[in-house]
């Protein structure tokens, strides 16, 4: 009886059972819990009778703390089924092959009797412009399957109108902002019932209202980012829930970052892009049956236990493209950008990301790789400098070759001077790449225990043993080698760079 007189509330004050017009107020300056506590208020009074008095306490008490002088957020979110493809152009953009010609690119999606290829079935969120969910609104193309970016300052209410128009019951579950128990969104043994629970799974065709806060414990400090980089994802199933397609980007900013336009934008940055580095894998999808019968030619012989065919599957990722297929990712130089990246899946998902030829700032040092765990977020800031066309990729080597890479595009916009003044001195090395024999073990035994190197049963011997099928400790490679000058006749060998080895 507590929960309809709850949601009562909500759709007096939301309208949430009849269609919004036109000037829906999407922002709204009053705040939510006050308009609860308003129309809440003469029952409250009504409460005041003997033995409802400690009833009415707790239910006012935990409203204090939520009073807040933020905007209220209304997002309409529909959880909606999808084809996705993976590589859209067709091609491996990077090397500029088409897949017939790049074996690596087509055995992930190039679809054949027994693999699914480059498009599969998800389930992904969907942003509306208003509970009628009629009104698609536009994404930006780089975002991928990601759900879309929502935008907070502290201080702020966002309230998620949840729908879901899939087959399967699902959640959204935020990091970064408070919430109670009826707005988690993940399903656990937690102790709650009843209405609490609503939250944790909702139906195919039902809906519920996420109720989030950033209060000052969830704000920015001093030392972060104007913005921090949080997700929201499903949690009925996280695992396959997220690899399914069901996340999306969250930003809780500090106050008076964000603009009054909805959806809002930042006034800090010219640019703010989300990124998603996972290898997904479509293996642990709830669509993978589904997926199987309609992409494989001969869905029959396919064995979902065989280790290619599950490799063909685990899509090496950004955003939900791979291969530089990523569009869009356009910026002007000398303006301030926002990288929000995040990762999430399994071991494999350590990643690496470059930024050819820009610097980022992330926790205020200076460096040009994110590092990228599952469940890690990592605010970036970057003033592009130099125009053209640059790389995104994962460094790490299976995770480069398999398609984590992208292209990012620096515009010249403006006529203004760049800012790189230089007054230092002109340094110039003369570097020679040299063909060597490199030895990894030059003085013949183990330096720890003594023994020889080669000598059977030391551990090291199979390194070191030379024979007809071993090559043993000594390599050809090439290495770096420094000159005096353009004549390169004389080598720099200095002593304390000795250590160097190779
Ligand atoms: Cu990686």
């Amino acid at each position: 009886h507590f929960k309809s007189r709850r949601e009562k509330c909500v759709e007096t004050a939301w309208g949430t059972t009849s269609a919004p017009s036109q000037d829906y107020p999407i922002t709204n300056k009053v705040p939510y819990p006050l308009k609860l506590f308003i129309c809440l208020f003469p029952r409250v009074m009504w409460a005041m009778e003997p033995g409802h008095l400690l009833w009415a306490l707790l239910f006012v008490q935990p409203l204090w703390p939520r009073l807040t002088d933020g905007a209220t957020r209304v997002y309409y979110l529909g959880i909606q089924d999808v084809q996705w493809n993976y590589a859209p152009k067709g091609r491996n953009v990077i090397t500029n092959q088409p897949l017939d010609s790049d074996t690596v690119a087509s055995n992930f999606l190039k679809s054949d009797k027994n693999r699914i290829g480059s498009s599969y079935k998800k389930t992904i969120y969907k942003e509306y412009r208003d509970g009628s969910y009629m009104d698609e609104m536009v994404q930006p193309a780089w975002l991928g399957f990601l759900g879309p970016v929502l935008k907070a300052e502290v201080g702020d209410i966002i309230l998620i109108h949840l729908k879901n128009f899939a087959t399967r019951p699902y959640t959204i579950h935020p990091h970064g902002v408070f919430y109670e128990k009826d707005s988690e969104g993940s399903l656990y043994p937690d102790g709650s019932s009843g209405w609490l629970k609503a939250d944790d799974s909702v139906p195919p065709g039902g809906s519920h209202i996420y109720n989030w806060t950033i209060p000052e414990g969830h704000a920015p400090t001093d030392a972060d980012p104007a913005c921090l980089t949080w997700i929201y994802h499903s949690h009925v199933d996280a695992p396959r829930d997220i690899a399914t397609g069901l996340i999306g980007p969250l930003i809780t900013c500090k106050r008076g970052t964000l603009d009054g336009n909805f959806p809002p934008q930042r006034q800090d940055v010219d640019n703010d892009f989300f990124l998603l580095f996972s290898v997904i894998d479509e293996n642990l999808s709830w669509h993978i049956n589904e997926n199987i019968a309609t992409y494989c030619s001969d869905p029959a012989s396919v064995d979902i236990e065989d280790e290619t065919f599950q490799e063909s599957n685990r899509m090496h990722a950004i955003n939900g493209f791979v291969f530089g297929n990523l569009p869009d990712l356009s910026m002007c130089a000398q303006k301030r950008v926002a990288w929000h990246l995040f990762g999430m899946g399994n071991e494999v998902d350590v990643h690496t990301a470059f930024f050819h030829g820009q610097m980022l700032t992330i926790r205020g040092h200076r460096t040009d790789v994110a590092h990228i765990f599952p469940a890690t977020f990592v605010t970036a800031e970057m003033v592009p400098r130099e125009p053209g066309t640059w790389l995104i990729s994962c460094q790490v080597n299976s995770h480069l070759q398999d398609g984590m890479q992208a292209l990012y595009k620096i515009k010249s916009c403006s006529m203004a001077p760049s800012m790189n003044l230089l007054t230092g001195k002109v340094r110039q090395y003369f570097i020679e790449a040299h063909e060597i024999q490199w030895d990894y073990g030059p003085m013949g035994h183990d330096g720890n225990t003594g023994k020889n190197l080669r000598e059977p049963g030391s551990g090291s011997d199979k390194f070191f043993q030379k024979s007809s099928s071993r090559i043993g400790g000594t390599y050809w490679k090439v290495r770096y080698e420094a000159f005096q000058d353009e004549t390169f006749q004389e080598k720099v060998q200095l002593e304390e760079d000795k250590h160097l080895g190779i």
